[in-house]
């Protein structure tokens, strides 16, 4: 594919500068033994291209002054970094022609890698899938977030059980970051707020704080694919504000002489500390807003280097996306900074951040939605607790009962502040009334926020609620990940369409082409051969190729209903040992999947899975119709290997819980077809493929909603249903865990007992079905063929660079580098 940007670095310059860094920076010449010495020299090279753009792209910026979209999150999922910024600088075959001549397999020198996994999970992938399209179609813009000393654990399974180990990603350094010193913000928190009263009868608010903490930066390169565009990540760690205490060290008490340390760097040090104690609650609060203070002191010292004190153009310089509540503090502490340290009037300063302040919501589940105690509030933050209630006074009394005149009950519904036993902060709210844009993140998920969510802030804001569709990035979710049908697609689509992904569909012209299909499918089937030896590493578990490989890969939650599969799976056994004829092609199921680790029943529902896969891969009578294997540690890098392998994408959220997803995106996009439930982006999916191309089963939202109007019961399933019951019966027996009756009970009691909350009966037999009309379909190879070819043909529209276009078309209201002259 013709690029338009010239390859900085022949192959023989590329070796030169690896070896010149072996040599001068890292002191390496017994290299041949090192490929992790020889990493580092490569990304060393790499960065000296990286760090020349970056310049560039800060040099365009400053001189035409351009406005920014400034993402705030609190997780960046960026995987590993090498490959991609390879490829999106057209220097990959040039590398490993350069590592080729040292005597190394550059796929050998990625393996050495780490991933940089600094978040959970989709709202994390999807933060790190919107820097890349930023880069690639030369937006201004900068990433915050947190430089997290661990990042998401990593997963074990002892005896099937789940173990996290802390994840070291950057142990002996990351290549990849820069510290700047020049950048370092002081965080004051904690302490009170002094009224002094101004002769002119107003008041100064000034609050002092009772601790400070240092905030320092660390860049990380975001590079563009085929662009101008060296964007950055900013992340910050956090660092005690004055060293430790020399004069108590000489003394000889080095235990206290290190404690503010150590208690300033716990704020950075883990993503997501454990909650649920009141420790870990404020530790977790006070991480939000120590990024939150860095980014917004950041981004202000950045507009007054070009604008210096006047302020008129902030909002037309400065857009402000907060991904999901979690970046919420940012919106008081602007207001906070304008107001006590720019003497800015109340109502200028809240209608500055009216400006600048959009929301990403990505979850309607209740429990989600962040609260913050009044308390907690209070001690931490006792200056910014003030703006928030003078807030809420404003927006009940100019807003709510305007539109409401007299109604108490509206006031108290949406009033940010929850009155109860404790009062809690509504953080999602405090968002809603002062971004001028929320938006969700798939039609349908975007339609719930404004029907059951928020339909009284759609009301009283009728322009306000909007939707995006995620998207993912084809550069590292097609082109890095799947480098054989890249080259096929190359040899079909004139255009790069790793650039303009919705070229693709040109190539549903060869769906029915023999010739095509046989190229698709012989690519998909060594992606499975190469799959396979990865399983057989990890897992100890033989699969074929020539089985169907059934992926679900994304974290474990209830409402994602892997269990939903796992019954499935149980049922399929069952048939299979009544009748070891029973005609079904061979299947290969594979997990992928992280359960939080507080989170009981994901657990167990990890347990149950791997004690019945030891069952069902070991047992000689099925014929190795069936294997289940769980592989252990999913993260970006097992999904770049799992889902180029995948010929069944399994989406099978409950619908309406799963905001979008994007793991079905990047599984269709890679040939796999959906068996899914119209929930989140399938439904776009659907609408994209076709009908005859994915399967789509089970209960509507609505009909889930008439279902719980009518009271919902399992019973009624479980009576009316003898597979279910059979299957459900079969957990209390010792048969998956001899010896041990009952260990697998917990997945029965949740969906009897427990009501089965997430509905997963109520769907089983239409998903048993759809699973006999997919395994009928995979018969039929070219069928088959011709479905798998449709799926990467028509996911054009789920590119993050038309997910981009959309927040800078509606939202943000960005020019690119390009068009700015
Ligand atoms: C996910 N949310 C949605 N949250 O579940 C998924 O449907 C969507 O595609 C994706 O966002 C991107 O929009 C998500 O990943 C988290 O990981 C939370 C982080 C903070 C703790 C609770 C989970």
């Amino acid at each position: 594919m013709a690029t338009a940007i010239k390859k900085p670095l022949t192959a023989a310059q590329f070796k030169k500068k690896v070896l010149q860094h072996l040599n001068f920076t890292s002191s390496q010449t017994d290299y041949q033994q090192d490929p992790t010495a020889v990493l580092r020299a490569v990304c060393l090279t790499v960065n000296e291209v990286v760090y020349e753009k970056l310049t560039e792209t800060n040099q365009y910026h400053k001189e035409h002054k351009s406005r920014s979209i400034n993402y705030l999150s609190l997780e960046y999922l960026m995987g590993r970094m090498l490959s991609n910024n390879l490829h999106n600088l057209d220097l990959f075959d040039v590398a490993q022609k350069a590592v080729a001549n040292l005597g190394f397999e550059i796929e050998d020198i990625f393996e050495e890698g780490h991933d940089l996994a600094l978040g959970n999970g989709g709202l994390g992938r999807l933060a790190a899938c919107f820097l890349d399209s930023l880069a690639t179609m030369d937006f201004n813009a900068v990433g915050y977030g947190i430089h997290y000393e661990h990042g998401l654990f990593k997963q074990q399974f002892h005896q099937g059980r789940q173990i996290e180990t802390p994840d070291e990603w950057r142990e002996y350094g990351n290549p990849w970051e820069v510290c700047r010193p020049e950048a370092v913000q002081n965080i004051p928190l904690f302490g009170h707020v002094e009224t002094i009263a101004n002769t002119d009868g107003s008041v100064k608010k000034v609050w002092h704080s009772g601790q400070t903490i240092k905030g320092v930066p660390w860049d990380v390169p975001i590079v563009g694919y085929n662009s101008k565009t060296v964007n950055v990540l900013r992340l910050w760690e956090s660092r005690a504000s004055s060293h430790f205490d020399w004069e108590q060290f000489n003394s000889g008490d080095y235990q206290d002489a290190h404690s503010a340390q150590n208690h300033a760097e716990t704020i950075s040090k883990v993503l997501y500390p454990n909650d649920e104690t009141d420790a870990g609650k404020e530790l977790r609060f006070i991480q939000q807003y120590f990024f939150c203070a860095c980014s917004v002191k950041d981004i202000i010292k950045r507009y007054s280097q070009q604008h210096g004190n006047d302020w008129s153009q902030f909002a037309d310089k400065v857009a402000i996306q907060l991904n999901d509540t979690h970046p919420t503090i940012a919106i008081l502490e602007l207001m906070r900074t304008l107001i006590d340290e720019y003497d800015f009037a109340w109502l200028d300063a809240f209608a500055m951040c009216r400006k600048v302040f959009a929301y990403t919501n990505h979850t309607l589940l209740p429990e989600a939605l962040e609260k913050w105690s009044v308390d907690l509030f209070n001690k931490v933050l006792p200056r910014h607790l003030e703006l928030l209630f003078s807030i809420n006074e404003y927006f009940l009394n100019e807003e709510v009962s305007k539109m409401w005149p007299g109604n108490d009950q509206m006031r108290r519904r949406l009033s940010l502040i929850e009155e109860g036993e404790t009062q809690m902060v509504r953080m999602a709210h405090l968002c809603v009334v002062t971004s001028f844009k929320v938006n969700g993140v798939a039609q349908i998920h975007s339609d719930l926020v404004k029907s059951d969510l928020f339909p009284e802030f759609d009301q009283l804001y009728p322009e306000k609620l909007t939707n995006v569709t995620n998207g993912v990035t084809p550069r590292r979710w097609l082109k890095a990940c799947n480098p054989e049908l890249s080259k096929l697609l190359d040899s079909k689509v004139k255009v790069d369409w790793a650039k303009d992904l919705s070229s693709l569909s040109s190539v549903a012209k060869f769906a029915d082409d023999e010739k095509f299909q046989q190229k698709f499918m012989a690519i998909k089937h060594n992606n499975k051969i190469k799959l396979a030896e990865e399983i057989l590493a990890s897992t100890g578990v033989e699969v074929s190729p020539d089985a169907i490989f059934d992926v679900q890969i994304k974290r474990l939650h209830e409402y994602k209903r892997q269990h939903l599969s796992f019954m499935h799976i149980l049922a399929l056994y069952r048939r299979l040992l009544a009748d070891p004829d029973y005609d079904m092609h061979p299947r290969v199921y594979i997990f992928g999947a992280k359960a939080a680790p507080g989170y009981y029943l994901a657990k167990e529902i990890i347990y149950a899975i791997n004690k019945v896969a030891d069952k069902v891969n070991n047992d000689d009578r099925i014929k190795g119709k069936l294997k289940v294997v769980f592989m252990p540690n999913y993260r970006v890098t097992l999904a770049e290997k799992i889902i180029p392998a995948a010929d069944v994408s399994e989406q099978i959220s409950t619908a309406g819980k799963e905001a979008s997803g994007t793991g079905n995106m990047k599984l269709a996009l890679n040939g796999a077809v959906t068996i899914g439930t119209l929930d989140g982006a399938n439904v776009e999916i659907a609408e994209e493929v076709g009908d005859d191309n994915i399967f789509i089963f089970g209960n509507t939202v609505d009909d889930i909603k008439a279902l719980e109007a009518n009271g919902y019961n399992p019973y009624d399933y479980y009576n009316n249903d003898e597979e279910i019951k059979a299957c459900l019966d079969w957990l209390h027996t010792d048969y998956f865990t001899p010896g041990k009756p009952g260990e697998l009970s917990a997945i029965a009691h949740s969906l009897l007992d427990g009501g089965d909350p997430y509905r997963l009966l109520a769907d089983f037999a239409d998903y048993a079905k759809a699973n006999i009309a997919l395994d009928k379909a995979y018969k039929d190879k070219a069928r088959w063929a011709r479905m798998a070819i449709i799926n990467t043909a028509k996911m054009g529209k789920f590119t993050s660079d038309r997910s981009i276009q959309d927040y800078v078309d509606n939202i943000w209201k960005l020019t690119p580098m390009s068009s700015q002259g």
